[in-house]
């Protein structure tokens, strides 16, 4: 037994509503999923992340979870889950679940007798309060907008929801929850799941009272617990969804010693092109220089106390090559950019469905086309605080979640092979030009560099073990490494510009055997080194 199986691996997330549509009726499925293991298995990863499969009225597109041990129905059944299990791992490839355990639905059955009356032995399962002065308990904000209390007209208290009105917070303070949460995780451990990505996990801590909800003082001690009673005796991953954590607290996760998790998702990176104390909907040109320093510092800060999650992309972000690259002209080369940068550091990648082929936001001009509660109460929210309709479109355009949610794109066919029907969220038009029939046939595309960069880390120890150094004296929009590992370095460069950059490092030699880039290199000298916009390339050292 490897019990670190998932350093060397590199993970994909589906998103199964937008991934693979198998009976026609616009919304992907487990079925339709098992049809594309094959190409997944082409691509190299290891494990699949799969957003939310469980039952769910879908205020939150799976996010709101009304019954843990079954499939939502338009997704399938447990038999077709059992069977995805299954055909993964006969590719090789393991599915790791997504466990949202901050919240329910309020139309989980636990809620729907916790909200019957005070006195309901399921009362306790959630967090109500009693208002303050008639009013709500007190000024904690829901990340989906508005107050975070929601008042319960028959029992007269309110009950808190992080996110949306229809998924009330579980109470962790209550040990019934939290045995409810490891009998279900164990259900699903012994169904051969190969871990879990837990949602907003940060939050699970929380102190309502005192408006503490990140990072809460009881947060470890439950970590320990669930991993006591739970995936501890299993060979999985798991890996911590967590806005808010620096290194020091991605230690106090991912430390083996602790025994917690092993490793969580940081976001500094994510929030670099926004607005000082604002929104994410308030953004700015990205900083590079600060993305070289919060990056670098991520990848030497962990040491041997804690593992690195390497990321661009989620179903909550905006494709990164729209986001920071160029969509346009260069998209081709900014997206292997993207992939080639962030792919050859140290932690385990994680490729966002589409993103392996460059797939790109996708704009629109009216909120009736917008999807996403998320977008839809901001949209609501600053329309009442006086922004202008045009102005929340752009930042909706920019932030908004459905631009990584629209149907992944396989072919030029109707509705880019994703369906029959008609799908749930339109297809990205460019479809006809980005799709994956497309880049499997060219040598050339983002596929085929995704394809070879997780190829490498199986390959060279270097990626998966190597020491990192940032390489200080480069122009502000160059971002560049050295990796080491046995005598062995690998450089790599990435010109963040739109305009060339030239490198001047005579240490590194004259010249270096190309491992991959992004403009067809065949050899580099990095005594002056011109790179064009957005080249990347990762490179040998001959000498150093
Ligand atoms: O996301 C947590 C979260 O905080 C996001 O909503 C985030 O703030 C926002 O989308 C950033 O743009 C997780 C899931 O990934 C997300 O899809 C869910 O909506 C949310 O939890 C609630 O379960």
């Amino acid at each position: 037994m490897n019990a670190e199986w998932w350093k060397t691996t590199v993970v994909y997330q589906v998103y199964p509503r937008s991934f693979q549509d198998s009976d026609g009726d616009g919304i992907g499925d487990l079925r339709g999923m098992i049809g594309r293991l094959d190409y997944l298995k082409e691509l190299g990863i290891g494990a699949i992340w799969l957003s939310p499969v469980y039952k769910s009225p879908n205020d939150d597109n799976g996010y709101d979870i009304s019954d843990y041990r079954d499939i939502m129905t338009e997704f399938g059944t447990m038999d077709d889950m059992e069977e995805l299990i299954r055909e993964a791992a006969a590719r090789g490839i393991k599915i790791v679940m997504d466990l949202v355990v901050n919240h329910t639905s309020d139309e989980h059955p636990w809620f729907i007798e916790s909200r019957e009356s005070k006195d309901n032995d399921y009362r306790d399962y959630y967090i109500w309060r009693d208002p303050v002065n008639g009013e709500a308990p007190n000024s904690l904000r829901s990340i989906f907008s508005g107050s975070a209390w929601q008042y319960d007209e028959p029992s007269g208290q309110y009950y808190l929801h992080l996110f949306s009105k229809k998924q009330p917070d579980l109470n962790w303070e209550n040990p019934n929850v939290r045995q409810e949460v490891w009998d279900m995780m164990n259900f699903w451990l012994e169904k051969g799941v190969g871990g879990f990505r837990m949602d907003v996990i940060d939050l699970v801590g929380k102190v309502p009272d005192e408006e503490i909800t990140g990072n809460g003082p009881k947060l470890h001690d439950y970590l320990q617990e669930m991993h006591r009673e739970t995936f501890g005796k299993y060979d999985v991953m798991t890996v911590g969804e967590t806005w808010g954590a620096t290194p020091e607290i991605a230690k106090l996760y991912s430390d083996p010693k602790r025994k917690e998790l092993s490793m969580v998702f940081q976001f500094e990176h994510i929030g670099l092109d926004q607005q000082e104390g604002k929104e994410k909907w308030d953004w700015k040109a990205l900083p590079v220089g600060e993305l070289k320093r919060v990056l670098s510092k991520w990848q030497t800060a962990l040491g041997d106390e804690g593992w690195n999650s390497l990321f661009w992309n989620n179903h909550d972000l905006p494709r990164i090559v729209s986001r920071w690259g160029n969509d346009k002209e260069l998209r081709v080369e900014s997206a292997k950019m993207f992939a080639i940068l962030l792919h050859l550091m140290k932690g385990t990648p994680y490729i966002y469905q589409g993103e392996e082929i460059g797939m790109t936001n996708c704009p629109v001009s009216d909120i009736a086309e917008v999807s996403d509660i998320e977008s839809l109460n901001m949209y609501r929210e600053r329309l009442e605080a006086g922004y202008s309709k045009e102005e929340i479109i752009i930042s909706i355009n920019a932030k908004g979640r459905d631009n990584a949610r629209t149907p992944m794109q396989w072919d030029a066919s109707e509705n880019a092979g994703f369906s029959t029907g008609r799908p749930w969220l339109r297809v990205n038009p460019n479809y006809t030009e980005i799709n994956v029939a497309a880049d499997l046939a060219d040598p050339d595309s983002v596929f085929h560099c995704y394809r070879r960069l997780i190829e490498l880390r199986k390959l060279n120890p270097i990626v998966a073990w190597g020491d990192y150094e940032l390489v200080e004296d480069v122009p502000e929009q160059v971002f560049m490494y050295v990796r080491r590992y046995e005598g062995l370095a690998w450089v790599v460069a990435a010109n963040f510009g739109a305009s060339q950059s030239t490198v001047e490092i005579p240490r590194f030699g004259d010249s270096g055997e190309v491992i991959i880039d992004n403009y067809g290199r065949s050899v580099v000298d990095f005594s002056h080194l011109v790179l064009r916009p957005y080249e990347a390339l990762a490179v040998r050292l001959l000498r150093e």
